[in-house]
């Protein structure tokens, strides 16, 4: 039986009037994203039709997701809030923080043994507050989630920005911040604004090399990494019905990469199957009785450019398998260019590892195609020519691949299998030798490839494909090779083909599992002790951050003008700082190290105004804190782009940064900073940003009429004595700027509470 069958019956028993309400009120068809926006609003029926774009709606979710890396900080400020149990089925899972090195099980044991600290800690507070915990080696959120908690046509907000993968099941599944996570725990309102729609019909059928990562890698080059913010994106036509449900989650979960709020598909035979296959038959019965309101009305898919802001069409008979990168996921090349186009950028054509699974594409269908790859090898006399490495997204995908062989099928041509965790996904792969940032490339079927991600190594290329063209670049290791073309030599000197992938979409024999490595929490929790050390290193109880002093801010330094992309690796790094994502102050020495100094050209180095000495960003600006001085944070476009990560926001506050000044921001991101107190601007004209001066000191007026749609002043005091006035937009609504005053979210929440 699933998990909360009887949340979700109550969902779907409320559906259809839900519907029929916001299609009267809208008064038109509806596509599927609106009927799960509107069918989630905290005041019940709809009452009123909201604008694209514009209005700030609050919706109630259905459930919370945490990871490890993220769930710290969620519940250090859920344990502020005063709740006896979390308000809505949460669960959290231990993902992030287990180091890919030898194989999974002797990294699985590190891992426990370097980390018990914050997994007691994350199994204490749920078993505390009614959360289902996912012990280390049970598998990546997203994909847990998708075998056990995803529903079609529910809602679910989770602190990491690939929750979105829940899509693939047909929900309505948002990245959010900590702090988001822990309003929706304490039973209060989750606010959206309400979102653009990107209609994407996908006609034709997948066939050959190609794959459903493919659709998203081309997307991701049609849209680049901004071009989905503010929108949910919503695939429909008969190329979606013929495709996977896993291989939808796969779309869905890298639609994190083109900025957009969320992606989704129609419930439809797929998810179905999927929802059978994994012991889920209850939730696909209930979901069959209200078929029709689990998917847009269908005058939208007839005439999708009359409901949707922007609409493309894929044809997947079509669609070339792609390969994305490097430094950029957006960056799409099809596999017959790429030989040309790494020639003409340099890229290295060697390919030195390739790794296969992460949240992103980890599911039987994956492993299966490209364990139908691994097994021509040695009828063909192949061998893999670059390292291969595995990461399991789940124990059941993990168990079940073991029994049908596949596992011994990789070891038989020398891949290493890691743990069923994020690992090299997330920068937690110990790499041979990435300490000498040797220029080099590899190639992965994750979802993201910004400079240092993987290995820490600045010169590594990291390009994203499918599992199945992964594992083919892999024998191949080379980039110029195009397995539906070209040819390889193998060991008696002869020209071979390999044959195109194959695999079954779902375990012939079914799911199996021994220990998925699920902890119910306890009925009554109250009397669970939470411990946290003073002294610890890793975890840190919150002090609430100070209101706003009720007067403009005057006199704030520049503390790093960023050039270029800043994503929330460049602000708060993972890998090794991963550990600290517990403890506010510690994780605070990586704020912004990864950022380009725009005055210099360097990371890490930027003039303290104090001393007009160079040094670290982050003894910088403890400088200035120590100084009692405020200082604000300049960036380029799409700023914080990437994770949900709420230490990217968390760190300048508590160091003391008052203000971002950006020429656009990430969602995510931009909420997080509002969340947390801080001001988020962008300039109203964006060649302003040419105008910041290293030494600029700099105010900030208008704040005592700090209201919605009214822009802020800011004076640039230059040092040659000149002053700069320019204006800075922002997006706050009445109850964001009573955040700002409050000196965070949190602060609001606890009185009351209190
Ligand atoms: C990521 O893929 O970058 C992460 C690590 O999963 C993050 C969350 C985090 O920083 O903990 C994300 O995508 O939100
Ligand atoms: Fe983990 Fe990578 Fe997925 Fe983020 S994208 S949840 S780090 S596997």
């Amino acid at each position: 039986m699933a998990f909360d069958i009887e949340m979700i019956r109550k969902v779907y028993a409320n559906y259809g009037s839900r519907i029929e309400a916001a299609r009267t009120i809208v008064g038109r068809p509806l596509t599927l994203t609106e009927k799960i926006l509107y069918a989630h609003l905290t005041e019940g029926n709809a009452t009123r039709a909201f604008t694209r774009g514009k209005d700030y709606v609050d919706f109630a979710p259905d459930r919370v997701a945490m990871q490890d890396a993220t769930a710290q900080m969620a519940l250090l400020q859920f344990m502020q809030a005063g709740r006896k149990q979390a308000a809505v089925p949460s669960t959290v899972h231990c993902d992030h923080l287990i180091v890919a090195k030898d194989n999974s099980k002797v990294d699985l044991d590190r891992a426990v043994h370097e980390s018990s600290e914050v997994y007691d800690f994350l199994a204490s507070v749920s078993n505390k507050y009614g959360i289902g915990f996912w012990k280390p080696g049970a598998g990546i959120i997203h994909q847990v989630v998708l075998e056990n908690y995803a529903f079609p046509g529910g809602m679910m907000i989770g602190t990491d920005s690939h929750t979105v993968n829940a899509g693939g099941l047909g929900m309505i599944a948002i990245g959010v911040g900590g702090a988001d996570a822990c309003d929706v725990m304490a039973g209060l309102p989750w606010e959206l604004k309400f979102p653009k729609l990107i209609g994407i019909k996908l006609t034709g059928k997948l066939n050959g090399w190609t794959a459903p990562k493919d659709v998203i890698l081309k997307v991701a080059g049609i849209l680049t990494v901004k071009g989905g913010t503010g929108a949910v994106v919503e695939y429909f036509g008969e190329g979606a019905i013929n495709m996977s449900c896993t291989g939808k989650g796969t779309i869905c979960n890298m639609g994190a990469e083109i900025g957009a709020t969320t992606s989704t598909f129609g419930y439809d035979d797929s998810m179905s199957r999927y929802l059978k296959s994994t012991g889920r038959e209850d939730i696909a019965a209930a979901a069959d009785e209200i078929r029709q309101h689990l998917t847009g009305d269908p005058e939208v898919y007839e005439n999708p450019e009359a409901y949707f802001d922007q609409v493309i069409e894929i044809n997947l008979s079509e669609l070339e398998p792609h390969l994305n990168g490097p430094f950029t996921p957006d960056l799409a090349t099809p596999i017959s260019k790429m030989k040309e186009a790494a020639i003409a950028n340099g890229w290295p054509m060697k390919i030195e590892v390739g790794l296969i699974g992460s949240c992103t594409n980890s599911s039987y269908e994956d492993i299966g195609r490209a364990v139908s790859l691994a097994k021509q090898l040695p009828g063909k006399g192949l061998k893999l020519k670059s390292e291969f490495t595995i990461t399991p997204g789940s124990e059941q995908v993990r168990y079940t691949i073991e029994r049908d062989g596949f596992l011994e099928t990789f070891a038989e041509v020398g891949a290493t299998v890691f743990a069923n965790a994020c690992g090299p996904c997330i920068g937690m792969w110990d790499r041979v030798g990435s300490e000498k940032a040797e220029k080099n490339t590899i190639v992965h079927s994750f979802n993201r490839n910004f400079a240092k991600r993987a290995d820490g190594n600045p010169n590594t290329y990291a390009f994203v494909g499918s599992p199945e063209l992964v594992t083919a670049l892999a024998i191949a290791g080379s980039l110029s090779f195009n397995p539906i073309t070209d040819t390889l030599t193998n060991d008696k000197g002869e020209e071979v083909m390999l044959d195109e992938p194959s695999g079954y979409e779902l375990p012939p024999l079914g799911f199996a599992v021994e220990d998925a490595g699920y902890q119910a929490p306890a009925e009554d929790g109250s009397a669970v002790q939470v411990a946290v050390s003073p002294t610890s290193a890793r975890l840190q109880l919150l002090d609430p951050f100070p209101a706003w002093e009720g007067v403009d801010l005057k006199g704030l330094k520049l503390l790093i003008k960023a050039k270029g992309k800043c994503t929330t690796d460049h602000i708060s790094m993972a890998g090794p700082w991963l550990k600290f994502r517990g403890h506010l102050d510690n994780i605070s020495n990586n704020m912004l190290i990864g950022a380009l100094n725009y005055f210099n050209e360097k990371t890490d180095f930027v003039k303290n105004q104090l001393t007009g000495e160079y040094g670290h960003v982050p003894a910088t600006q403890r400088a200035y804190k120590a100084a009692g001085i405020g200082s604000i944070v300049v960036g380029d476009e799409n700023y914080g782009e990437g994770s949900s990560r709420e230490h990217a926001a968390m760190e300048p506050r508590h160091l003391g940064v008052r203000a971002v000044l950006v020429k656009s921001f990430a969602r995510i991101h931009e909420t997080n900073l509002k969340k947390q107190g801080m001001l988020a601007l962008t300039f109203a004209d964006k060649n302003d940003y040419d105008k910041i001066q290293e030494a600029d000191v700099i105010d900030i007026r208008g704040l005592t009429e700090f209201e919605p749609n009214h822009p802020l002043t800011i004076s640039l005091h230059h040092a040659d004595g000149t002053t700069d006035i320019i204006l800075a937009n922002h997006t706050y609504n009445e109850q964001q700027i009573e955040w700002f005053k409050a000196g965070g979210a949190l602060n609001i929440i606890r009185k009351q509470f209190a």
